[in-house]
């Protein structure tokens, strides 16, 4: 599962605005296959140490508040290249330089609120993976 799994988080903007349904539809049209998926929501310590890498950066408190405010939907998914085919899914972190067509374009509400997460590389795909579930939840 190493090379071709990636993690995605539906975040707490999308899954209020009702965008759950079409974010896994496009997901699954696009060829990926879900290996793990639950809804949950993280605590305030669960986004901070999930973001870790970017708590220098200003906006991090900021993250931190809004990833902890509500549900998220969580899933691995596996696919032949997963991160970078994932990555191209859901557009630029900034919905107003994203792709025409990717998940950031149609459902986010801003570069802070930008409905979907994606790994960024294999490394962190497994330890995000990990970090949200158990191995008795990955198929
Ligand atoms: P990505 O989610 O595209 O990998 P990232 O890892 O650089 O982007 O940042 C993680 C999250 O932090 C991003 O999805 C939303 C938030 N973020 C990034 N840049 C931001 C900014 N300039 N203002 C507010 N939030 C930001
Ligand atoms: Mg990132």
């Amino acid at each position: 599962m190493i090379s071709n799994i990636t993690f995605t988080m539906i975040k707490p903007d999308a899954v209020a605005d009702g965008h759950i349904g079409a974010i896994l539809k496009m997901i699954a049209d696009a060829g990926f296959k879900f290996k793990a998926l639950k809804l949950t929501q993280l605590t305030e310590a669960d986004a901070k140490k999930f973001y870790e890498v970017h708590a220098e950066r200003p906006f991090y408190g900021e993250l931190v508040n809004f990833m902890s405010s509500g549900p998220i939907v969580a899933a691995v998914l596996e696919k032949d290249n997963a991160v970078e085919d994932f990555r191209k899914l859901i557009g630029a972190t900034n919905p107003a330089d994203a792709e025409q067509g990717t998940i950031r374009k149609k459902y986010a509400r801003s570069v802070g609120e930008n409905a979907v997460h994606g790994s960024d590389s294999n490394e962190n795909a497994l330890i995000e993976a990990q970090f949200h579930f158990s191995g008795r939840e990955i198929f």
